[in-house]
């Protein structure tokens, strides 16, 4: 099999004129994560320190969300409790640590997302 190649875009630092570039993504307080019938809506999130994930557990099937790949690890520091099988309910989560928690049902092989928390 042959591997298309890649179109890289070489990053030589010698334009840098004393101005920091901005985050590709926009970290905001507030976010939502729907639940698709076996996935989440969304593949990342970023977030502020101190902002809110809303989980939006839809469709009348059950999700969880534990916010680590392995279930048989420990929890991350800093990452919120994980959410036991909801169905049809709304649940909240603080992300007060910067860090990055994937977000996992367990129901649903493959079924993660991660929450990018940045200061
Ligand atoms: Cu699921």
């Amino acid at each position: 099999m042959l591997l298309a190649p890649l179109a890289l875009v070489a990053a030589c630092g010698g334009g840098d004129k004393g101005t920091q570039e901005p985050p590709s993504t926009t970290a905001v307080l507030v976010d939502t994560l729907f639940t698709f019938p076996s996935q989440w809506s969304s593949p990342q999130l970023t977030l502020k320190a101190g902002g809110t994930v809303v989980f939006m557990f839809e469709g009348g099937i059950a999700h969880n969300a534990i916010f680590r790949l392995n279930p048989g690890n420990p929890p991350l520091a800093g990452a919120p409790a994980d959410i036991p099988p909801t169905v049809n309910a709304v649940v909240r989560r603080t992300f007060a640590t910067v860090g990055t928690f994937p977000v996992n049902c367990t129901i649903h092989p493959g079924m993660v997302s991660e929450v990018v928390v940045v200061p």
